[in-house]
């Protein structure tokens, strides 16, 4: 099959999910789910645990607490609060994932996009847009995909859609800030809590492990992460291991050619079928093995107002798999959870505040929003600094010259199947540039201010780093990834973060101003900056959020 057909079904088939959704009822999601716990309460968590719990909410519910988004604050506030007893029900736009595709993975190759790659576009749109120079798009059929490519005027932020949010396209990079930053992260929370408990419940929460540097030293698919270091350090800057959420032995075992490849075949941006501990696999399983936890993919939140006879009415789209709306449902919640990422929860309650169906959220809502410092380059390394035609998608690395020049830069893999000579990177810089949503009643939209000028800041923080190497390695930067004779990947961010921000937005805790029971518990929270990937740091402080909200507010 080509990859500009879409199947009728990803499975050819009926899915656990379309069973589970077809019984029309909550409940028997939730029974079902609860036999699945029973059953599997001696197991490891994996995915089959999310499938099983997946289900269609039928409209005129209510529900105790219902959680918008899947990705890593939701999932963080789903496992405590089922573990507390509570029932929770997970309200997410993108699709289950739990279905292979005609080729018999449920995720395509990120050399090959297919219907499945992107989130409802007719042509795909490749972080990396060109090679030699040469566009490397292509059309694509529009499909509701995992990778959303969502454009506002002065940026394109990528997004994870489907059960598991951005961990179903990450790289899995997971990395705790330096201590000593973290007051400038998020200068209302105490480091002493977040280090001595929950940056450490995070990691154990996510599956976080360390690559065994001796099986680093000689793999092939690491040679571009060692010419990375012999780089770095020959110019002085210090190099840095980070962990991963990777199942590592999986990898090695991918390398000897005893299991199918997953990393070592690339796959990442548009998922990952084998051995990478997406949420799916963490967090989501253990909160599906509860039995309290009930999850309806292809969702859309599009209105939370108060309800009259307390709690909140949320509205919702059902989706079909061509992003048509097929249903709108409505909903009571007691409790509802904004975790539908920075951008996600930052739209709709900009939207909900200027339409009038929240009019009591104060004026920091879609303020004080940031990229991380998000900017991306190549170098050309000469012919005796191969950097391998194997490359292994999950990143091990970083060249941290944060205190000196305001970058951190992932020594990131460029893996595609060819000797390119090319290292790559993707650096997290310091930037003082923070844009804000607003509501566009004409377009019924909503829009933010990014300004593409202010990455020049992160530019300049970046070449901080790869100037100095390039000097010192008489190599020049590549000018072919990014369009013709274009150095900087200056167009977008993969790390959107603020937009609800702790201590403004909310409280100290997430909960929203103005309204008892809604609360932040995403990336939105974070103002613009974790000066590593965030992933970590967004778990980590849902763990602390959701804690104090349930030993407080239930
Ligand atoms: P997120 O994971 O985005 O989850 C939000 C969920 O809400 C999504 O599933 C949405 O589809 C859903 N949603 C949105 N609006 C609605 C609505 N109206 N109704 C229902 N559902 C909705 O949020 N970070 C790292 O730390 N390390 C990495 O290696 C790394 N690599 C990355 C690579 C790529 C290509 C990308 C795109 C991101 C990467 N990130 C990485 C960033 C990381 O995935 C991101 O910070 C987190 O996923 C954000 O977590 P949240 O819980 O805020």
């Amino acid at each position: 099959m080509s990859d500009t057909t879409v199947p009728a079904s990803p499975s050819g088939g009926i899915s656990r999910r379309r069973f589970v959704s077809g019984t029309g009822s909550i409940l028997g999601g939730l029974a079902l789910a609860g036999q699945v716990a029973a059953a599997s309460a001696a197991t490891p968590a994996s995915a089959a645990e999310v499938a099983s719990a997946t289900t269609s909410i039928p409209s005129g519910a209510r529900v105790p607490v219902l959680v918008v988004g899947t990705g890593y604050g939701g999932s963080v506030a789903a496992l405590r609060l089922a573990l507390a007893g509570v029932d929770v029900h997970m309200v997410e736009m993108g699709m289950a994932w739990d279905t292979a595709g005609p080729d018999g993975n449920i995720f395509a190759n990120t050399t090959k996009p297919d219907y499945r790659s992107f989130w409802l576009r007719t042509r795909t749109k490749q972080p990396l847009s060109n090679f030699l120079g040469f566009p490397l798009d292509k059309d694509v059929p529009c499909y509701t995909g995992i990778l959303d490519a969502e454009d506002f005027a002065g940026i394109t932020v990528y997004q994870g859609r489907g059960v598991g949010g951005g961990s179903l396209v990450n790289g899995g990079m997971a990395v705790t800030p330096r201590r000593e930053l973290f007051p400038g992260i998020l200068p209302t929370v105490d480091p002493a809590e977040m280090y001595g408990t929950y940056y450490p419940r995070a990691n154990a929460g996510l599956g976080v492990t360390e690559v065994d540097r001796s099986w680093w030293e000689s793999a092939d698919c690491y040679q571009y992460a060692r010419v990375g270091r012999k780089h770095a350090e020959r110019s002085g800057f210090p190099f840095v291991f980070v962990p991963n959420v990777y199942d590592w032995d999986y990898m090695k075992q991918e390398a000897i050619g005893t299991v199918p490849k997953s990393a070592l075949t690339g796959e990442v941006i548009y998922g990952n079928n084998h051995g990478k501990k997406s949420l799916q696999k963490s967090y989501l399983a253990r909160a599906a093995e509860t039995g309290r936890v009930c999850i309806s993919p292809l969702h859309k939140v599009t209105t939370v107002t108060p309800a009259a006879g307390g709690g909140y009415t949320v509205v919702m789209d059902r989706l079909d798999n061509s992003g048509a709306t097929v249903e709108t449902k409505t909903v009571t919640a007691d409790r509802v959870f904004f975790a539908a990422g920075s951008v996600g929860t930052s739209k709709l309650l900009t939207k909900l505040k200027a339409t009038g169906a929240l009019p009591a959220l104060n004026d920091r809502i879609g303020k004080n929003w940031g990229d991380n410092g998000n900017v991306m380059c190549g170098r050309a390394n000469h012919m005796w600094d191969a950097t391998g035609k194997l490359q292994s998608s999950m990143p091990t690395a970083g060249i941290d010259n944060w205190d000196a020049g305001g970058a951190f830069a992932e020594v990131a893999p460029l893996p595609t199947g060819i000797e390119t000579y090319a290292s790559f990177y993707l650096s997290i810089t310091k930037t003082p540039h923070r844009a804000e949503f607003s509501w566009n009643a004409a377009t019924g939209r909503v829009d933010l201010n990014w300004d593409r000028a202010w990455k020049q800041t992160s530019i300049d923080a970046a070449k901080t780093i790869f100037d100095k190497i390039n000097a010192k390695e008489g190599t020049i930067y590549r000018t072919d990834l990014f369009g013709a004779y274009k150095i900087w990947g200056d167009h977008l961010t993969y790390h959107p973060l603020g937009g609800a921000v702790l201590g403004e937005a909310t409280d100290n805790h997430g909960r929203l101003r103005g309204y008892d029971g809604l609360y932040v518990i995403d990336g939105a929270l974070i103002p613009g900056s974790t000066t590593v990937n965030p992933f970590v740091t967004i778990t980590a402080l849902a763990e602390r959020n959701i804690e104090k909200i349930i030993a407080t507010d239930l």
